[in-house]
């Protein structure tokens, strides 16, 4: 396991000397955010993003996202030349040496939140999500209501994008995300470059929108797509565990003993009621995912792939990107670390409670 950290480039105020201060981190998640969704990613523009964090002493080891452009997922006529687009931007990435992309095959919303700055008891702030919420947002204003998108479409772009989806069942979305797998893989896989599909988040439709990665079943259909080593997966265990159906433990086994899981987020959640939760401190005493188990199953399979800590909550005054602050991030970080040492260290010198009760003596 690698431990990795997502940096938003040049303008994060979480910086990359920052991130230096955190133990144990060695890779950076990191994209390139001025080219307009469908454009090629410029080969230039990627080598002084690299640079930059080599400079640093880390190594850029996931971009984290490269946008699949909308008419790719509503299956348009147009879609050809993005596919290309993207084509050029992978080859790109592999021609650069960094060897996963993270995606994913959300229509019009990435992560969706009700609320930014939900307080935790211990005052705290972090990102929750309310489906009953969510329901009262009307989006004939635009996306204005919803936290986190103020300016990403125009009320007409965003009705206009609304309606054609209507028109799309899962169906069809399945189709087309099988069209761009077809064509994307094999240029992925000469490249180099293993590709990791997030799950939807949160994992069910939101204002009618079709959403089809969602569960151990869509993921495994995700890989059948294309079976191929190169079409993987970006297991987030927050995105998943916001739905209690989903055994996270059991579906990390199964698709990374298959070699599929290629980049791991872990995260927790606290489930609060029907399709509504808060996103809360890794560890697991505070959420609803077990994150020892979380790293039991990864370990179990001897995962060596880039991992990093999530989404964090807002604390100790901090301000900044809602998710992406540095504190609680960095904290995670470190707790996953230290959960990976003992499950390490525990392998290595055999260790079994058995054995330590055998040698200590102790009555139990
Ligand atoms: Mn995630």
């Amino acid at each position: 396991m690698q431990m990795t950290f997502r940096w938003y480039g040049t303008n994060d105020p979480v910086t990359l000397a920052k991130i230096k201060q955190i133990p144990g981190v060695s890779g950076i998640v990191s994209a390139v955010y001025d080219v307009p969704v469908g454009e090629v990613w410029p080969v230039e523009r990627l080598r002084r993003l690299k640079n930059e964090i080599d400079d640093n002493g880390f190594t850029l080891r996931v971009v984290e996202s490269i946008p699949v452009h909308e008419d790719i997922k509503l299956g348009r006529s147009t879609r050809d030349r993005f596919i290309d687009n993207y084509c050029q931007s992978i080859q790109n990435m592999g021609g650069l040496g960094i060897p996963v992309l993270c995606y994913n095959f959300m229509p019009v919303f990435d992560w969706t939140r009700t609320d930014l700055a939900f307080q935790l008891a211990d005052g705290s702030l972090t990102l929750s999500y309310d489906h009953e919420s969510l329901a009262r947002i009307d989006l004939s204003k635009g996306t204005g209501e919803l936290p986190g998108w103020a300016t990403a479409y125009s009320p007409s772009e965003l009705q206009s994008l609304l309606a054609a989806y209507r028109e799309i069942s899962e169906e069809q979305l399945w189709d087309n995300l099988g069209y761009f797998l077809e064509r994307v893989v094999p240029v992925a896989a000469a490249a180099n470059v293993v590709m990791g599909i997030h799950p939807d988040d949160p994992p069910w439709p939101i204002f009618g929108l079709p959403r089809i990665i969602t569960n151990e079943a869509a993921l495994q259909r995700v890989l059948n797509l294309v079976d191929h080593h190169a079409n993987g997966l970006t297991f987030c265990t927050g995105s998943l565990g916001a739905d209690p159906v989903n055994d996270l433990p059991r579906m990390i086994r199964r698709f990374g003993k298959a070699g599929r899981i290629h980049f791991a987020h872990c995260r927790n959640v606290k489930i609060t009621g029907n399709k509504k939760f808060h996103e809360s401190p890794h560890p697991s005493a505070d959420g609803s995912v077990d994150m020892f188990e979380v790293m039991k199953a990864y370990h179990e399979f001897g995962f060596r792939g880039p991992m990093r800590p999530d989404h964090g909550r807002m604390i100790w005054g901090e301000t900044g990107r809602p998710g992406y602050g540095l504190y609680d991030r960095a904290l995670g970080a470190v707790y996953l670390q230290g959960l990976w040492e003992a499950l390490e260290k525990m392998n290595n010198q055999n260790f079994t409670l058995t054995n330590y009760r055998d040698e200590h003596g102790t009555q139990n």
